[in-house]
């Protein structure tokens, strides 16, 4: 049963969210080809339906950043590498690489501030 309210809920949220876009942040285009370059070392892990994934992925949008979303809920493949080289199967994580360096950041409020603080 909490599973059916759950799985309710979750189509809301991602529905409300898809009519009540917020304001996407505009670049110029060589600022804009900066930021997607630098997200190409980002990799969101997330299950579609999880509010705290849409709270990441509606910032993502108001950013105006292109990360790649991997579905931890479904892909064996995805879920199994978030367990072995994140710690735990908990989304929204977000893996980022830089200089040869992997860090697994979990926490929606944290991932968000994380974006804040590179892209804003
Ligand atoms: N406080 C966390 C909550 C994240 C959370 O509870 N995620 C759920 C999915 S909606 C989850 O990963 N559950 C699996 C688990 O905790 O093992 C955040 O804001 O990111």
């Amino acid at each position: 049963m909490l599973k059916i309210i759950r799985f309710i809920l979750g189509y809301l949220i991602v529905s409300l969210n898809g009519v009540f876009r917020p304001k996407k942040l505009r670049r110029s285009v060589d600022e804009q080809t900066r930021v997607d370059k630098d997200c190409e070392s980002l990799e969101l892990y997330q299950f579609y339906l999880c509010p705290f994934c849409v709270r990441v992925r509606r910032h993502m949008y108001r950013l105006n950043l292109t990360i790649v979303t991997r579905d931890a809920k479904r892909d064996e493949v995805h879920r199994a590498t978030l367990l072995k080289e994140g710690g735990r199967v908990k989304v929204p994580c977000l893996k980022i690489q830089k200089d040869g360096d992997v860090e697994w950041l979990y926490e929606s409020k944290a991932i968000n501030r994380y974006l804040d603080h590179r892209f804003s």
